[in-house]
């Protein structure tokens, strides 16, 4: 069986991570057994340092895209058999959007915005003092470097929030009054778009960028009928 290495529940989801939680939903929604076992100590073990990665037979598959390969060859691909050629490249552009740039938006609105008391006391709350006091700034000044070299960092929050509200309101047009992204049933732009929207619609936790997302009804309906469909345990 696939083990998932994750980092564990966070805020009525099952991962704090986009990646992770996409592995995750696409296992459910592809209906390939799956075991998950959660730490950020596995991030040191993982092949390319980063969650998620799963272990399969033996070997160690690093980054969601690969995984999401991995399985594909392995098992078929049971969610975009029946897409065409032009759909696979609208989900291929959407997946780039959320995973390379939509991404650094929502790091950014919850290690240096107004999510960082939520994710200071989620991740590291429970910490032994004095570890709790020194190592969140540790960490945040690690992430602000990331978000500083990537690119993203370098604007303001202002221009950040307007960078991550034109992705959003681009798959709220897109999906318009559509149950699911491309055809009548789960593909893995759906898995994808429901990772990334529902990190900023489920978790309780107060910033601009969750607001503008909430702010979207049909992306919102979206989030609940994934949720539904995929996570009624
Ligand atoms: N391209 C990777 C990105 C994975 C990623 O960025 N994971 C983050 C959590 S959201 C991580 O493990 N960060 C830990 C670190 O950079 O030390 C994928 O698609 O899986």
């Amino acid at each position: 069986m696939i083990t998932l290495y994750n980092f564990g529940p966070f805020q009525g989801l099952a991962d704090p991570s986009p990646f992770c939680l996409k592995i995750d939903c696409y296992m459910r929604a592809a209906g390939i057994e799956f075991e998950t076992k959660s730490g950020a100590n596995y991030i040191g073990k993982s092949p390319k340092h980063k969650l998620p990665y799963i272990e399969d037979d033996g070997k160690a598959i690093g980054d969601s895209s690969f995984i999401i390969e991995h399985c594909k060859e392995k098992y078929g691909d049971i969610l975009d058999k029946d897409l065409n050629a032009e759909q696979k490249a609208i989900a291929r552009a959407f997946i780039k959007m959320l995973d390379e740039n939509l991404y650094w938006c929502i790091v950014h609105s919850r290690w240096i915005g107004a999510g960082w008391p939520t994710v200071k006391e989620e991740f590291f709350g429970k910490m032994p003092l004095p570890l709790r006091m020194i190592i969140p700034a540790i960490a945040q000044k690690g992430v602000r470097k990331s978000l500083y070299q990537h690119g993203i960092g370098r604007h303001s929050e202002e221009d950040i929030l307007d960078i991550a509200s034109k992705d959003i309101k681009a798959l709220s047009d897109y999906l318009g009054t559509k149950d699911y992204f491309l055809i009548n049933k789960p593909t893995t732009l759906d898995v994808c778009a429901f990772a990334f929207l529902a990190e900023m619609i489920v978790p309780e936790m107060k910033c601009d960028l969750n607001e503008v997302a909430k702010s979207f009804d049909n992306l919102v309906a979206f989030v609940n009928r994934m949720k539904t469909q995929f996570y009624s345990d």
